[in-house]
């Protein structure tokens, strides 16, 4: 290899390095559910890890409506008719910057035993949570989110049911702001070689 294969390999990886580290730096702020903001029973056993429940009667969750409240819905946001309506629950919940194209994924396991449910948020948007699975939500366009993992009672305050988040992974793209440099490291390493070989020659 030569010197200037040498230096400039060392420096493409000092680069990579560099967006590798900042990216890594947004993705901890994520999954790391100690850095969301908790309300009601929850639990965060590690790393990408969390676990919520529907909790005592009544005193653990947190009551309808102060849950919809929390989480920036209307009082009856949480409720799945006007018979099924949500007694009481828990959340996780952040609000942070996404770069387009940033995908946050987790594994989920809900355990309940009458009609309580589990669900997503993303500004406000619910998706609900089925028995267990891999979720993947990806973040099309830059900007603000608030995100949030919730689950409710639904219709009463017993039958306690459990939310098990695991796995969770933030991955992102390299911020833009280094792209352009990136771009012209490139091109100017390229033309370089380009005159090393003219030079050879
Ligand atoms: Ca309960
Ligand atoms: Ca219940």
């Amino acid at each position: 290899m030569s010197i200037q294969s040498f230096l400039m390999t060392g420096a493409m990886s000092s680069l990579s390095a560099v967006s590798l580290a900042i990216g890594s730096a947004q993705a901890l702020s994520l999954e790391d559910f100690n850095t969301w903001t908790p309300s009601g029973e929850v639990s965060i056993p590690g790393l990408g890890a969390a676990t919520l429940s529907t909790g005592g009667t009544p005193t653990d969750a947190l009551l309808s409506p102060d849950l919809q409240t929390f989480l920036n819905l209307p009082d009856n946001g949480l409720d799945l008719s006007l018979l099924d309506q949500a007694y009481e629950g828990s959340a996780l919940q952040k609000t942070f910057l996404a770069q387009a194209g940033d995908r946050f994924n987790f594994d989920w396991n809900f355990s309940t035993s009458d009609d309580d449910y589990a669900f997503f948020l993303v500004n406000g948007s619910r998706t609900n949570l089925a028995a267990s699975g891999s979720f993947q939500y990806v973040f099309n366009t830059a900007g603000s989110y608030r995100v949030a993992l919730g689950l409710v009672d639904i219709g009463d305050f017993s039958g306690d049911s459990t939310l098990a988040i695991r796995n969770g992974t933030y991955t992102t793209v390299p911020t833009p702001a280094l792209l352009p440099g990136l771009i012209a490291f490139g091109v100017g390493c390229w033309n370089r070689r380009r005159a090393n070989q003219r030079d050879r020659q």
